[in-house]
């Protein structure tokens, strides 16, 4: 499944994952040799390959014609399509869904061939060795669409709020024209015991237009973190009076903003009790199936949790369906994490970087749980080029999307230049474990800083990283650091003082789970794995877990 919903009921989509390929790596001692896999999936978890970095192609069949549309959610971390032996397109970045169209295909069965590669290269800028996995694999679900001449490609619900008029939402739905002359159609929106028609849209050859629609409603639902209420809502498209094509979407009706130093969920200020979440597990990789992210998130709601941090790339869509489910806030955020000005000036970061936030936007927009966008986590924020590249990708972000704040972690403290650029200024800290120094001294220097030397007077402040390392069974009345106790301990006192900081909007734990890391990592990081999960990588629970569930159940989803 690609959604926690249906999508369609019209239009002919069928999964092309959830079915075995053919898998056959293209380099390395094991070349050559096929096997059938499971897709999604990573081939590090494939026995053999858990070390893989390089190129392989998957390979399948399937039966179809006319103007088919394949779409990719998630292929890590550059893939190129051959459909029958010719190349249909190709992508890079693993985190962000792409499709393609092939137009007119004869009836029959076709090859379907994906060459994917996950070595490191120049031009792939944003994955490196790093304190994470990049997994190679078709990551993410794989889907095949027969659409007409004419199809809708998107929607997008912004929902409003106006004393007196109360909730509205403005509605905009994409259609694209594949004929070779004009088309014509008439749209018909359905959500909520309401439908409106739009009267008749024409499209010219080789074209997309779209329709904009303000809707008011009586009687609908907030959605809020105690009553995440959700409305589906149903695009038809008709031509000559035939019912051609639909699309399905989900809102929730909240808003978001800034007022003063405070985040607002329609109009109350958020205490932010979070995790830093990788997409990461021993037995998928990053491929993880949706009963494995919904075991994530009981356990982050066991512990009294109300947001996740999707550190540091955008998320499987399932994810988000669940966490608009759940009430459960998203602070989501382009794929980066580290990257030098080295690595920013390379030629492809910022068209590839941008791109991250184009197609995180575009296909995330709708999810009520992402209450804010974010980028460049820990990257050259302390340099003149870099503040060049943060300037252009929040101004790129708030062209794309008003009805969100934005922002950005940092490490980079007091040579930090950027602080007032952003809607939020977010600080990733860890006292008591790599700074001798408390929370409290360190979120009042920071944020002190931050208000008078940084440009970021007024704004709400987030703490978007705090936490310490546990080796999971790791035992000792020593306090050691990489004991449970010791980490428990930490985070004691770490969201004690953040807490009673009361200039804080709310924190992230880094980490929710342990993670795998990168080779490089192999020195600062036992076991080659991020050890400051509250869970292991098993998602075992380490003594801290009772010490966050105890201080986060006493803590407020709100400022009273
Ligand atoms: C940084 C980084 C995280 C993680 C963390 C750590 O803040 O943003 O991805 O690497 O440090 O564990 O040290």
């Amino acid at each position: 499944m690609l959604r926690t919903f249906q999508t369609h009921y019209i239009r002919k989509q069928r999964e092309l994952s959830g079915k075995s390929w053919e898998f056959m790596p293209l380099e390395g001692e094991h070349a050559g040799e096929r096997i059938q896999v499971a897709v999604p999936s990573c081939w590090e978890t494939y026995p053999g390959f858990e070390n893989y970095r390089g190129k392989a192609r998957y390979r399948t069949c399937f039966e179809a014609e006319g103007n088919v549309r394949l779409i990719w959610k998630g292929i890590s971390h550059f893939g190129r399509v051959y459909v029958d032996g010719r190349l249909e397109g190709s992508h890079y970045g693993s985190y962000t869904a792409f499709d393609m169209m092939l137009k007119r295909l004869a009836p029959g069965v076709h090859i379907l061939e994906v060459e994917v590669d996950n070595a490191y290269r120049p031009e792939y800028s944003l994955d490196k060795d790093n304190d994470y996995m990049s997994y190679g694999g078709i990551s993410r679900g794989v889907a095949l669409e027969e659409v007409g001449e004419v199809f809708l490609t998107w929607i997008h619900i912004t929902p409003l709020f106006r004393e007196g008029s109360g909730w509205h939402a403005m509605i905009e739905v994409e259609a694209e024209n594949l004929s070779e002359g004009e088309r014509s159609g008439e749209l018909e929106i359905f959500i909520q015991e309401t439908s409106v028609k739009s009267g008749k849209i024409s499209i010219p050859v080789g074209k997309s237009v779209i329709y904009r629609e303000k809707i008011f409603f009586d009687g609908v639902e907030d959605w809020s973190l105690e009553r995440p209420a959700l409305y589906q809502l149903q695009a038809v498209l008709t031509g000559e009076g035939i019912a051609e094509d639909d699309l399905v979407e989900r809102t929730g009706f909240r808003t978001v903003s800034v007022e003063k130093n405070r985040i607002c969920l329609n109009g109350k200020p958020l205490r932010i009790k979070g995790f830093c979440r990788h997409e990461d597990h021993p037995q998928y990789g990053c491929s993880l199936p949706l009963e494995a992210m919904d075991y994530d998130l009981r356990l982050i709601r066991d512990m009294g949790g109300n947001s996740v941090r999707t550190a540091h790339y955008p998320n499987d869509e399932r994810f988000l369906d669940l966490c608009d489910e759940y009430g459960i806030l998203v602070w989501e955020e382009n794929h980066a994490r580290g990257l030098s000005e080295e690595i920013m000036r390379s030629p492809y970061f910022e068209e590839q970087a941008e791109t991250v936030i184009r197609e995180m936007i575009g296909a995330h927009y709708n999810h009520p749980c992402i209450y804010i966008w974010g980028i460049l986590n820990e990257c050259a924020s302390e340099t003149e080029y870099g503040r060049k590249c943060y300037v252009k990708q929040l101004d790129l972000i708030r062209s794309l999307d008003r009805s969100r704040p934005c922002s950005f972690a940092s490490c980079r403290y007091e040579q930090d230049l950027c602080m007032d650029l952003p809607d939020v200024t977010a600080w990733n800290m860890y006292p008591y474990w790599y700074e001798n120094k408390t929370a409290r001294d360190m979120v009042d220097e920071l944020f002190g800083w931050t208000r008078n030397e940084g440009g970021g007077a007024g704004k709400p402040f987030l703490v978007t990283e705090i936490g310490a390392g546990a080796i999971y069974g790791f035992r000792s009345s020593d306090m050691d650091k990489w004991t449970e106790e010791y980490q428990a301990w930490a985070l004691e006192h770490q969201l004690a003082e953040i807490f009673a900081y009361s200039a804080c909007s709310g924190l992230y734990i880094w980490q929710f789970c342990d993670n795998r890391v990168g080779k490089g990592y192999f020195e600062k990081r036992p076991r080659t794995r991020n050890n400051k999960g509250i869970v292991d990588e098993f998602r075992r629970r380490k003594l801290a877990y009772e010490s966050v569930k105890k201080i986060f159940s006493q803590i407020s989803d709100y400022f009273i």
